[in-house]
């Protein structure tokens, strides 16, 4: 049985192991932790069951007993069993590109959530907003553009684009201050995956089943 650890919230670097794994009927149990928990596993790096985390960081899986860290190495774990990663070099890369931009995008957006200067923190979301996340959704809608179908990679759904989904869903979400609801209104393609993802039957299922709604 695999178990994916994290908070109870639908950041795009847990719920793109949750997701794929439920899209494909695999079974798993989504163990979620408290803030009391996680704050517990940074410092001594075990979870509540005592078993040890590799980087005091999450999510992680559980498979058979052992515990494996780093987002882009288990989203592509559960991509292979679940079918929604590629058996072919070339595109498996493709899609490795997608998920590690997926990281570097969080990381600057991450770093202003740290800000403590409250001055600094407005500053550096102005950046963000006008600069460099556009920079990075031009990136990505070149991408697109380059591709015969709507999706990253193969023509098919994948990791890729399960972990922009819910990367997009949350900078459009409005929790972000200084980041608009519209950050993503300008590139079209990489709008139409997060409209596609987020409308899978599988995907609405799963929301509804776990949040009570959309997310
Ligand atoms: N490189 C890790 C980073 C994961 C990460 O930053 N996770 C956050 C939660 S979203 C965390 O555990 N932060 C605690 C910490 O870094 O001390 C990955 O790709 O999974």
């Amino acid at each position: 049985m695999i178990k994916v650890y994290y908070s109870h919230t639908p950041f795009w670097r847990a719920e793109v192991l949750r997701v794929s794994l439920y899209i494909s009927n695999i079974p798993f149990e989504d163990v979620r932790i408290s803030r009391d928990e996680f704050i517990n596993m940074i410092k001594t790096g075990f979870l509540p069951n005592g078993k040890r985390v590799p980087f005091h960081q999450l999510p992680v899986i559980e498979v058979d007993g052992k515990i494996i860290g780093q987002t882009g190495a288990i989203a592509r774990y559960c991509g292979k069993i679940s079918n929604l990663y590629s058996n072919d070099n070339i595109n498996a890369a493709k899609i490795d590109q997608i998920i590690d931009a997926a990281t570097d995008i969080t990381n600057i957006v991450s770093s202003t959530i740290r800000e403590k200067d409250e001055q600094k923190k407005i500053e550096d979301r102005l950046l963000l907003k006008n600069k460099l996340l556009p920079r990075w959704f031009k990136y990505l809608e070149n991408i697109l553009s380059q591709e015969t179908s709507e999706w990253f990679v193969e023509n098919k759904m994948t990791i890729a684009d399960i972990a922009m989904w819910r990367l997009l869903g949350w900078l459009t979400s409005g929790i972000i201050d200084g980041i608009p609801t519209t950050i993503v209104d300008n590139y079209p393609k990489l709008k139409n995956i997060h409209y596609t993802v987020h409308h899978n039957a599988k995907v609405q299922e799963w929301m509804l089943k776990t949040y009570g709604k959309e997310i």
